[in-house]
């Protein structure tokens, strides 16, 4: 045992089993599915009538959804599933905004064994249609509106995708058969006609707890974007933090601000609530400090899961804006994604007379791994500890700025303050058990008994973790996570561009955005005009949230010795740092 595992909390697996003994598991012994913990274990104990959903919609209404309405549609699309015959294992994506039948066809989904697979609505087609080859998906639930802007187009090169579930319908088809216009294609229908013409009764059927639940796209430096398989026991570990570290208590108001197309919003905007009974804010539209603040107060929100984007944002506005509001039912804020700065942290103590609780986590790892519990002394800028269950180290660094790995052994920093990779000890019910069709990727995630998270950390002498930056070139903006390689990828389809590297640069609100350095083939002139043309190009194919805000001419990329453009010198240029010492370049708004 190394000084680093002797102070881990006491015996992780112990907890886990006291998690799972927290679970109901469904009837006659039949394993572990997410969805019965999540909604239907809620009616069996009698509290049907609680809402499990207060849906916002864009026209202002308010919708709510109870625990027993969601049982019922989530058992009608499982059913709907079983008609298309689409069965244990077969994906279903899932690319639409925040809107009551996301919730119905993840739980659905997860209910029929399915695998629940989520797309960001604002990804452009490139990023959606590579996603889905990739999952192999089999059912796709959109909108009409999505499905025409950012699949049909692809549809040929898609053979896998059988059934497209539209949640508006196809124009003018009420029938649901989906033959009207340009939706002609095979296998697309209206889900609400498919949805009425189900029964009400689903059996879930036996689920191992390590059948695949969820399927979440990540990105990493280099190549296609990977998909990370979680299994159904990570329930275990969404119950858990809900109430260790987010305080959730059966009947409280939630909200979780991220969008359900990525990793925060699935596991802890619908999993982790629903699991304690909570009811969920469903917010369509997007951010707004006026309209956000009225809506903590006007719902009496307990528990708010937030961003430090969207907590800089609020700052701009001032705290007296949050002061005009009523917050009082606030119990606690937390927040995730990026680095949140220390001034976001005693921020919230101005504004909603609460410090925010910073949670660090990744999609690898399904749920919170490190967060400033509630009661524990809060230090602004701190991750916080290891949630319990959890052991960390911190590894000393090789000169490829990962964690050093010699002879297939790693070496723990016990010292404390000392920057190093960031790892984790596997074996914690959420963590993914693969990437999709990519086994070697998984392998190198893992050195000397320990998961490599990618991210660089140290640890103060009382044992608080404080983010120091990434390990690679991955970039944060407004807490999306996106890979260089996919946007230089898109990048090269224009016939002007030779090369590309893309990397992030500083954003005093978004922490990163994307920039780029392009150079061009012979023939082509380094214009304005050209620029644009270039950033409207890779926005159309990657969406607004992924393409480069900023993009420059340079002939002469800079590069290793065998050709690999090296973006950190990129980033050094564009910032005007010295290019030789790049190692040094932190997060914006770092922690540390
Ligand atoms: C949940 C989620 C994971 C990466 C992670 C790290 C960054 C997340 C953070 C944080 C500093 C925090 N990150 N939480 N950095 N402080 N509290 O965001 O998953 O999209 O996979 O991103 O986000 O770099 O490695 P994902």
């Amino acid at each position: 045992m190394t000084a680093a595992s002797t102070r881990m909390p006491s015996r992780p697996q112990a907890v886990w089993s006291a998690g799972r003994a927290d679970l109901d598991g469904l009837p006659d012994a039949w394993g572990v599915n997410i969805a019965y913990e999540a909604v239907d274990r809620h009616v069996k104990h009698g509290h049907g009538d609680r809402v499990a959903l207060r849906c916002l919609r864009a026209d202002d209404l308010v919708r709510d959804v109870t625990y027993a309405d969601l049982s019922r549609a989530s058992n009608r699309f499982a059913n709907a599933l079983r008609r298309l015959g689409v069965g244990p294992g077969d994906r279903v994506f899932l690319l639409l905004g925040r809107v009551p039948e996301l919730y119905v066809a993840v739980l659905g989904s997860l209910k029929a064994k399915a695998v629940v697979a989520p797309l960001f609505s604002a990804f452009g087609p490139g990023p959606v249609t590579q996603r889905l080859r990739l999952g192999d998906g089999r059912v796709l639930v959109t909108s009409a509106d999505l499905y025409r802007r950012k699949v049909a187009t692809s549809r040929g090169d898609l053979p896998a995708l059988r059934h497209v579930l539209l949640v508006d319908g196809p124009a003018g088809d009420s029938a649901g058969r989906g033959d009207s216009g340009d939706l002609a294609d095979a296998g697309v229908a209206a889900l609400p006609a498919v949805l009425a013409a189900e029964r009400d009764e689903f059996e879930i059927p036996p689920t191992d707890p390590e059948d695949m639940a969820l399927l979440h796209f990540t990105s990493g430096t280099t190549g296609t974007p990977k998909g990370a398989v979680h299994v159904h026991e990570a329930v275990v570990a969404h119950q858990a933090t809900a109430r260790a570290v987010l305080d959730l208590r059966p009947g409280d108001i939630y909200w979780c601000t991220a969008d359900p197309g990525w990793v925060t919003g699935t596991s802890y905007g619908i999993v982790a609530p629903l699991c304690v009974g909570a009811t969920v804010i469903v917010d369509e539209r997007e951010f707004d400090v006026g309209r956000w603040y009225a809506t903590l107060a006007a719902h009496r929100v307990n528990v708010w899961y937030t961003a430090p984007t969207a907590i800089r944002m609020l700052m701009r506005a001032g705290a007296a804006r949050a002061r005009e509001h009523d917050l009082s039912a606030l119990r606690l804020v937390a927040s995730v994604g990026e680095p949140l700065h220390p001034e976001g942290v005693t921020w919230g103590e101005e504004a909603f007379g609460h410090r925010i609780h910073d949670t660090w986590w990744q999609t690898e790892t399904g749920a919170i791994m490190i967060a400033n519990v509630p009661g524990m002394d809060i230090r602004p800028g701190s991750m916080g500890k290891p949630v319990p269950g959890i052991e960390v180290a911190i590894l000393a660094l090789g000169e490829g700025g990962r964690a050093a790995v010699r002879h297939g052994a790693v070496t723990e920093i016990v010292e404390p303050d000392a920057v190093g990779e960031l790892a984790l000890r596997p074996g914690w019910p959420s963590m993914f058990r693969g990437y999709l069709h990519a086994e070697e990727r998984y392998e190198a995630c893992f050195a000397g008994g320990w998961y490599l998270t990618g991210d660089l950390a140290r640890r103060d002498a009382d044992g608080y973790l404080w983010f120091s930056g990434r390990a690679d070139d991955v970039i944060k903006s407004a807490g999306h996570l996106i890979g260089p390689f996919e946007v230089e990828a898109a990048l090269l389809e224009h016939p002007a561009v030779a090369e590309a590297g893309v990397f992030g640069v500083p954003d005093p609100i978004a922490g990163e955005l994307v920039s780029a350095r392009v150079s061009l083939r012979p023939g082509y002139e380094p214009t304005a005009a050209l620029r644009r043309e270039l950033i409207g190009f890779a926005r159309k194919r990657l969406g607004a949230a992924v393409a480069p805000k900023f993009l420059d001419f340079d002939q002469q990329l800079p590069k290793t010795r065998s050709g690999k453009i090296m973006r950190r010198v990129l980033r050094a240029r564009a910032l005007g740092l010295p290019e030789g010492d790049v190692s040094t370049l932190d997060q914006p708004g770092g922690a540390s």
